[in-house]
Formats: C-alpha cells, sequence, structure tokens
C-alpha cells in the first residue's frame, strides 16, 4: 500500500512494504519540484531491491559478524552470507509487509506510521519485537521515528536506507558535504570493525569542513561508520545546481554514510538517470558488530524497554 503525506513545502510518498519512502519531493531555488531520494516506479518493483532502496533495515542495521553474539549466556546464530550478518538478514524488516498503524494529513505537520511485529527467534534474534516508524513533515522537515519493544533482552539497530539525491538525477560528485565527524571506525576487509578507531585528519573521510565530495583527495566512494561528535549537527549536503541544503540530526551517535558506486540498470520512478555515484545514504544508527564488540557501546535492548531512533532531515534553499 502507499501513502502520500504533503504540507506547503514538502511531500512523502511511503510504501508499506519495507515501511519505504518512495519519493520526497522538494522546491529547488526556481521553485521546481524535486524528488531528493532514488525510489522506484512501481510497489512491485521494491520485491526485488538489493540495495534496500529506501527500505527501513532492521532488527540489525550493518553487519555482525562471528556467525551470531551471545546474550546472556545464550548463543544466537544468524544468518551469513560471505561470512557476516548483514541489515537484518534473508528477510529482514525490509521485506515485511507493514501494518499502516496511523495517517494523519494534519496542517503542516502530517505524518504515517506502520508497525510490525518481528517473533521470537525471527531471523534468529531474541525476543518479540514490535517496531513502529513514523515519518512526520514538520514544515521543511521529514523526522523518521523508530521505536521497537520486545519481552525479552535483545539487540536492536534500526534504521532508513534512503538514497538521497539533491538534483533528482545524475551524480553526487558535485554535492557539497560537511559531517560532524572527527573519528570513524576502522573496518576489515568483509567491512567488519576491528575494534579501533581512526582520526579522519588526512583520510578521505575529512569532511569536517564543506568538501565536494568528488574532488576529496583519494576519493573511491565511501561505505564508513562515522562517530558523531555533535549528532544534532551530523550532516550537511548541498546541490549547487538546485540550491538544495539538507541537514541532518539524529539522535543516534553514529551514521553510515554510503555513496554506492554503481547501482545497476532499475526502474526508477518517471525514467529518472543517475549515473556512477548516484547517491549518498545517512543511515543514523549505533556501532555495527557492537553485540561481538565489548568496548563498542551496548546495542542491548532490555525487556520492556523501549528502543528510539529520532533523525530529522531538515531541507532549505540556498
Ligand atoms: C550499506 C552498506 C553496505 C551495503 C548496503 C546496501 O548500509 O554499508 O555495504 O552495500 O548498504
Amino acid at each position: 500500500m502507499k501513502h502520500t503525506i504533503q504540507n506547503s513545502d514538502i511531500s512523502l510518498t511511503a510504501l508499506s512494504y519495507g515501511a519505504t519512502v518512495q519519493q520526497l519531493r522538494v522546491r529547488d531555488r526556481n521553485g521546481k519540484d524535486i524528488n531528493v531520494v532514488l525510489g522506484f516506479g512501481e510497489e512491485d518493483d521494491y520485491l526485488h531491491n538489493p540495495s534496500y532502496i529506501g527500505a527501513s533495515i532492521g532488527r540489525y542495521a550493518g553487519r555482525i559478524g562471528g556467525g551470531g553474539f551471545t546474550l546472556n549466556g545464550t548463543r544466537y546464530e544468524l544468518h551469513q552470507e560471505n561470512g557476516v550478518h548483514l541489515h537484518g538478514g534473508e528477510n529482514g524488516l525490509n521485506k515485511k509487509d507493514w501494518q499502516l498503524e496511523a495517517l494523519s494529513d494534519e496542517g503542516d505537520h502530517p505524518s504515517i506510521t506502520y508497525s510490525t511485529l518481528s517473533p521470537h527467534l525471527e531471523e534468529g534474534y531474541p525476543g518479540n519485537l514490535k517496531v513502529t516508524v513514523t515519518y512526520r513533515l514538520e514544515g521543511r522537515s521529514l523526522k523518521v521515528t523508530y521505536k521497537a519493544t520486545s519481552d525479552r533482552d535483545t539487540v536492536i539497530n534500526l534504521t532508513n536506507h534512503a538514497y538521497f539525491n539533491l538534483n533528482g538525477k545524475g551524480a553526487v560528485l558535485d554535492h557539497e558535504l560537511k559531517l560532524s565527524s572527527g573519528t570513524f571506525v576502522e573496518l576489515d576487509g568483509k567491512l567488519l570493525p576491528t575494534g579501533n578507531f581512526r582520526d579522519v585528519a588526512g583520510t578521505a573521510y575529512d569532511f569536517r569542513s564543506p568538501a565536494f565530495i568528488g574532488q576529496q583527495p583519494g576519493f573511491s566512494g565511501i561505505d564508513d561508520v562515522f562517530v558523531l561528535d555533535t549528532p544534532s549537527e551530523a550532516a550537511v549536503l548541498y546541490a549547487p545546481e538546485t540550491g538544495i541544503e539538507m541537514k541532518v540530526a539524529t539522535n543516534q551517535r553514529a551514521v553510515v554514510v554510503y555513496t554506492p558506486e554503481d547501482l545497476g540498470a532499475l526502474p526508477f520512478a518517471e525514467g529518472a538517470a543517475y549515473g556512477k555515484y548516484s547517491s549518498i545514504c545517512f543511515e543514523a544508527q549505533t556501532f555495527p558488530d557492537a553485540p561481538n564488540q565489548p568496548a563498542f557501546p551496548s546495542a542491548v535492548l532490555r525487556a520492556g524497554d523501549t528502543y528510539c531512533n529520532e533523525t530529522v532531515f531538515e531541507f532549505s534553499i540556498r
């Protein structure tokens, strides 16, 4: 099922399948309507979506190594592909048809809430987990709120996997990026954390001052976990061509920034044409593999507690 909400500044189309962001439309400096996220034309196109375009990711976004994890002395085995567990497994939350909980079309603050239940041991994770996501427009912002509760202790890391391109076409190499991050998580050959943190200074990951993505020395695509210095000012993305700027604010400690080199030929809505490095994802979340990394902050959700990831994408014109 497809649902659209809008106010005078933004319009969002979401799908119950995967609780997916399909289109997010804002106006450019000439008043032209631009879809700033990659999205497919038809709902059925999302049945094959290996890049998780626009989808809600869980129960654990990112990678978990070592075949699984141990919690409260019990071992939980997780689905592996090439030696890692990715984005919640074979049938993660991105492949569920979520329930529409609420649709409010009120003035400047319309919202959509989807919910889903993931039973105990689904994809190997403990606990009957109830998850909701609310997409709410607040003036020129889209606020995305994930909440979850479990009846047993479990691990959790939810995020949204929207791919942004503020021109609605082409590539993001001409977009300017600023990240509130002086440190990134060192990854091994399988993109699993080594447990070390590295300074961005002198690397292609130094976006503490705004820099054009394609002009960053040594740039060969980003697929990395940035530790946020100031989560409420996590990122700023700006496209000179349209004048659209997007600020990302979150209550999470990290953001996975991903600029896919080539997503392949995909059925994008309205025949939108994207090139190499078409887009950039800001997946606000906690650290990957935290269930196996004792030095990382815990990703455990205790029975009866409420998990909350609140991330805001705010648009303006420069
Ligand atoms: C991101 C990346 C992964 C993967 C996926 C589709 O979260 O970290 O490498 O390719 O998205």
